[in-house]
Protein backbone atom coordinates (compact mmCIF):
# COMPACT_ATOMS: atom_id res chain seq x y z
CA UNK A 1 0.00 0.00 0.00
CA UNK A 2 1.03 2.89 -0.81
CA UNK A 3 1.10 6.30 1.30
CA UNK A 4 -1.47 8.13 -0.95
CA UNK A 5 -3.49 5.02 -0.26
CA UNK A 6 -3.86 5.72 3.24
CA UNK A 7 -4.74 9.55 3.09
CA UNK A 8 -6.76 11.88 0.82
CA UNK A 9 -4.54 14.03 -1.50
CA UNK A 10 -5.26 16.30 -4.03
CA UNK A 11 -2.81 17.81 -6.60
CA UNK A 12 -2.45 21.03 -7.88
CA UNK A 13 -0.88 21.96 -10.86
CA UNK A 14 -0.65 25.04 -11.89
CA UNK A 15 -0.72 25.44 -15.93
CA UNK A 16 0.33 27.90 -18.71
CA UNK A 17 0.65 26.73 -22.10
CA UNK A 18 1.96 23.15 -20.83
CA UNK A 19 0.51 20.39 -23.57
CA UNK A 20 4.06 18.69 -23.50
CA UNK A 21 4.29 18.01 -20.24
CA UNK A 22 1.41 17.87 -18.50
CA UNK A 23 -0.70 14.42 -18.95
CA UNK A 24 2.90 12.77 -17.78
CA UNK A 25 2.55 14.63 -14.34
CA UNK A 26 -1.04 13.91 -14.43
CA UNK A 27 -0.24 10.20 -15.68
CA UNK A 28 2.40 9.97 -12.68
CA UNK A 29 0.19 10.71 -9.92
CA UNK A 30 -2.60 8.80 -11.39
CA UNK A 31 -0.10 5.77 -10.72
CA UNK A 32 0.54 6.96 -7.10
CA UNK A 33 -3.20 6.50 -6.63
CA UNK A 34 -3.63 10.38 -6.36
CA UNK A 35 -7.35 10.83 -7.14
CA UNK A 36 -8.13 14.01 -7.03
CA UNK A 37 -6.24 16.33 -9.57
CA UNK A 38 -6.68 19.66 -10.12
CA UNK A 39 -4.90 21.87 -13.05
CA UNK A 40 -5.34 25.28 -12.27
CA UNK A 41 -4.62 26.85 -16.01
CA UNK A 42 -3.81 30.51 -16.19
CA UNK A 43 -5.04 30.87 -19.96
CA UNK A 44 -3.27 28.59 -22.01
CA UNK A 45 -3.55 29.30 -25.61
CA UNK A 46 -2.22 25.55 -26.54
CA UNK A 47 -3.79 22.47 -26.09
CA UNK A 48 -2.79 21.95 -22.24
CA UNK A 49 -6.87 22.36 -20.57
CA UNK A 50 -7.95 19.75 -23.31
CA UNK A 51 -5.14 17.14 -22.89
CA UNK A 52 -5.28 17.92 -18.68
CA UNK A 53 -9.61 17.02 -19.12
CA UNK A 54 -8.48 13.77 -21.51
CA UNK A 55 -6.11 12.55 -18.67
CA UNK A 56 -9.01 12.80 -15.98
CA UNK A 57 -7.93 15.48 -14.31
CA UNK A 58 -10.39 18.45 -13.08
CA UNK A 59 -9.53 21.43 -15.18
CA UNK A 60 -10.01 25.28 -13.13
CA UNK A 61 -9.67 28.44 -15.21
CA UNK A 62 -7.65 31.10 -12.97
CA UNK A 63 -6.49 34.76 -13.25
CA UNK A 64 -3.22 34.98 -15.00
CA UNK A 65 0.07 34.84 -13.18
CA UNK A 66 0.95 31.71 -11.08
CA UNK A 67 0.66 33.57 -7.36
CA UNK A 68 -2.75 34.68 -9.08
CA UNK A 69 -3.67 31.25 -10.01
CA UNK A 70 -2.89 29.63 -6.98
CA UNK A 71 -4.75 32.03 -4.40
CA UNK A 72 -7.69 31.47 -6.74
CA UNK A 73 -7.41 27.70 -6.68
CA UNK A 74 -7.53 27.49 -2.73
CA UNK A 75 -10.62 29.68 -2.81
CA UNK A 76 -12.31 27.87 -5.62
CA UNK A 77 -11.76 24.45 -3.81
CA UNK A 78 -12.70 23.53 0.35
CA UNK A 79 -9.57 22.57 1.84
CA UNK A 80 -10.32 19.95 4.37
CA UNK A 81 -7.76 19.86 7.53
CA UNK A 82 -7.25 16.38 7.45
CA UNK A 83 -6.57 16.08 3.25
CA UNK A 84 -3.01 16.58 1.68
CA UNK A 85 -2.13 19.29 -0.95
CA UNK A 86 0.47 18.93 -3.21
CA UNK A 87 1.58 21.51 -5.88
CA UNK A 88 4.33 20.69 -8.53
CA UNK A 89 5.27 22.39 -11.97
CA UNK A 90 2.88 20.94 -15.19
CA UNK A 91 6.28 21.05 -17.35
CA UNK A 92 7.38 17.61 -16.27
CA UNK A 93 10.59 18.93 -14.68
CA UNK A 94 9.40 17.66 -11.11
CA UNK A 95 8.30 14.21 -10.98
CA UNK A 96 4.55 13.33 -9.97
CA UNK A 97 5.72 9.63 -9.75
CA UNK A 98 8.21 11.27 -6.78
CA UNK A 99 5.16 12.32 -4.97
CA UNK A 100 6.09 9.56 -2.05
CA UNK A 101 8.94 11.25 -1.07
CA UNK A 102 7.19 14.11 -0.16
CA UNK A 103 4.48 12.75 1.20
CA UNK A 104 6.48 10.05 3.82
CA UNK A 105 7.15 12.99 6.24
CA UNK A 106 3.62 15.09 6.46
CA UNK A 107 2.49 13.67 9.00
CA UNK A 108 4.89 14.87 10.84
CA UNK A 109 5.90 18.10 9.60
CA UNK A 110 2.72 20.94 8.21
CA UNK A 111 5.02 21.39 4.51
CA UNK A 112 7.02 19.27 3.01
CA UNK A 113 9.53 20.72 0.02
CA UNK A 114 11.27 19.13 -2.92
CA UNK A 115 15.01 20.38 -2.84
CA UNK A 116 16.31 19.35 -6.22
CA UNK A 117 19.29 18.15 -7.57
CA UNK A 118 19.72 21.23 -9.71
CA UNK A 119 21.83 20.02 -12.90
CA UNK A 120 23.97 23.06 -15.25
CA UNK A 121 23.89 22.48 -18.57
CA UNK A 122 23.64 25.76 -20.26
CA UNK A 123 24.05 29.61 -19.58
CA UNK A 124 20.71 29.77 -18.14
CA UNK A 125 20.70 27.05 -16.00
CA UNK A 126 24.00 28.24 -14.39
CA UNK A 127 21.67 31.54 -13.69
CA UNK A 128 19.20 29.27 -12.58
CA UNK A 129 21.43 27.89 -9.64
CA UNK A 130 23.33 30.76 -8.95
CA UNK A 131 20.49 33.25 -8.06
CA UNK A 132 18.16 30.06 -6.52
CA UNK A 133 21.22 30.02 -3.79
CA UNK A 134 21.22 32.89 -3.51
CA UNK A 135 17.72 33.34 -2.49
CA UNK A 136 17.53 30.54 -0.27
CA UNK A 137 20.68 31.97 1.31
CA UNK A 138 19.44 34.87 1.62
CA UNK A 139 16.02 33.96 2.59
CA UNK A 140 17.20 31.32 4.97
CA UNK A 141 19.17 34.31 7.04
CA UNK A 142 16.37 36.83 6.99
CA UNK A 143 13.62 34.21 8.45
CA UNK A 144 16.36 32.45 10.19
CA UNK A 145 14.83 29.13 8.56
CA UNK A 146 17.21 27.03 6.86
CA UNK A 147 15.39 26.02 3.16
CA UNK A 148 18.82 25.32 0.98
CA UNK A 149 15.55 25.23 -2.05
CA UNK A 150 13.19 27.92 -1.75
CA UNK A 151 12.44 28.73 -5.10
CA UNK A 152 11.32 24.96 -5.71
CA UNK A 153 8.39 24.27 -7.39
CA UNK A 154 7.07 21.22 -5.46
CA UNK A 155 5.42 21.62 -2.38
CA UNK A 156 3.20 19.28 -0.01
CA UNK A 157 0.85 20.63 2.55
CA UNK A 158 -0.84 19.48 4.95
CA UNK A 159 -4.63 21.01 5.21
CA UNK A 160 -4.33 22.67 8.50
CA UNK A 161 -1.22 24.37 7.41
CA UNK A 162 -2.60 25.66 3.94
CA UNK A 163 -5.81 27.17 5.35
CA UNK A 164 -3.62 29.43 7.24
CA UNK A 165 -1.16 29.95 4.17
CA UNK A 166 -4.09 30.44 2.25
CA UNK A 167 -5.06 33.72 4.39
CA UNK A 168 -1.43 35.07 4.53
CA UNK A 169 -0.66 34.90 0.59
CA UNK A 170 -0.36 37.29 -1.37
CA UNK A 171 1.92 36.53 -4.33
CA UNK A 172 0.82 37.11 -8.48
CA UNK A 173 3.42 35.59 -10.37
CA UNK A 174 6.62 33.77 -9.94
CA UNK A 175 6.90 35.56 -6.25
CA UNK A 176 4.64 32.65 -4.99
CA UNK A 177 7.57 30.08 -4.18
CA UNK A 178 9.00 32.91 -1.50
CA UNK A 179 5.85 33.94 -0.65
CA UNK A 180 5.25 30.62 0.57
CA UNK A 181 8.43 29.92 2.01
CA UNK A 182 8.43 32.99 4.21
CA UNK A 183 4.72 32.73 5.72
CA UNK A 184 6.01 29.05 6.56
CA UNK A 185 8.41 30.69 8.42
CA UNK A 186 6.36 33.52 9.87
CA UNK A 187 3.70 31.22 10.68
CA UNK A 188 5.79 28.59 12.48
CA UNK A 189 4.76 25.75 10.43
CA UNK A 190 6.62 22.73 10.51
CA UNK A 191 8.62 22.61 7.41
CA UNK A 192 10.80 19.53 6.16
CA UNK A 193 13.24 19.47 2.85
CA UNK A 194 13.47 16.16 0.89
CA UNK A 195 15.84 15.71 -1.94
CA UNK A 196 13.74 15.19 -4.97
CA UNK A 197 15.26 14.46 -8.73
CA UNK A 198 15.23 17.58 -11.49
CA UNK A 199 14.71 16.84 -15.45
CA UNK A 200 14.60 19.34 -18.04
CA UNK A 201 11.55 20.60 -18.18
CA UNK A 202 9.53 19.88 -21.47
CA UNK A 203 8.44 23.30 -23.59
CA UNK A 204 9.30 27.13 -22.62
CA UNK A 205 10.11 28.57 -19.53
CA UNK A 206 7.55 31.22 -18.22
CA UNK A 207 9.59 32.64 -15.87
CA UNK A 208 11.38 36.09 -16.85
CA UNK A 209 14.54 38.00 -16.33
CA UNK A 210 12.41 40.80 -14.70
CA UNK A 211 10.30 38.25 -12.37
CA UNK A 212 13.60 37.95 -10.37
CA UNK A 213 13.27 41.87 -8.85
CA UNK A 214 9.95 40.73 -8.08
CA UNK A 215 10.90 37.40 -5.83
CA UNK A 216 13.33 39.44 -3.70
CA UNK A 217 10.84 42.12 -3.21
CA UNK A 218 8.57 39.53 -2.04
CA UNK A 219 11.62 38.01 0.37
CA UNK A 220 12.36 41.14 1.90
CA UNK A 221 8.59 42.77 2.29
CA UNK A 222 7.51 40.04 3.52
CA UNK A 223 10.05 40.46 6.60
CA UNK A 224 9.62 43.80 7.45
N1 LIG B 1 -1.91 29.06 -13.68
C1 LIG B 1 -0.76 29.59 -14.12
N2 LIG B 1 0.36 28.85 -14.16
C2 LIG B 1 1.48 29.43 -14.61
C3 LIG B 1 1.55 30.76 -15.05
N3 LIG B 1 2.82 31.04 -15.46
C4 LIG B 1 3.51 29.90 -15.28
N4 LIG B 1 2.71 28.94 -14.78
C5 LIG B 1 3.04 27.57 -14.46
O1 LIG B 1 3.84 27.57 -13.32
C6 LIG B 1 4.80 26.52 -13.39
C7 LIG B 1 6.18 27.14 -13.23
O2 LIG B 1 6.49 27.90 -14.37
P1 LIG B 1 7.82 27.61 -15.18
O3 LIG B 1 7.73 28.31 -16.49
O4 LIG B 1 8.06 26.14 -15.20
O5 LIG B 1 8.88 28.33 -14.28
P2 LIG B 1 10.33 27.77 -13.90
O6 LIG B 1 10.13 26.38 -13.38
O7 LIG B 1 10.80 28.73 -12.87
O8 LIG B 1 11.10 27.81 -15.18
C8 LIG B 1 4.58 25.84 -14.75
O9 LIG B 1 3.75 24.72 -14.60
C9 LIG B 1 3.86 26.93 -15.55
O10 LIG B 1 3.04 26.43 -16.58
C10 LIG B 1 0.34 31.52 -15.01
O11 LIG B 1 0.27 32.69 -15.37
N5 LIG B 1 -0.76 30.90 -14.53
MG1 LIG C 1 9.18 24.74 -14.20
Amino acid sequence: MTQTNSMKVVAIIPTLNEEEGVADVINGFKREGVKQIIVADGGSTDATRQIAAKNGAKVLKVPRGKGNGFRATLQQIKIQVDSIYVMIDGDASYQSGEVKKLLKDIQKFDVVTGKRQLLIHDLKSTVHVIGNFFVSMLGSIVYLHWNPDICTGYWAFRGSALKKLKKALTAERFELEVDLFSNTAKLGLHHKTVPVSYLKRKGESKLHTRDVFFILKKLVSNRF
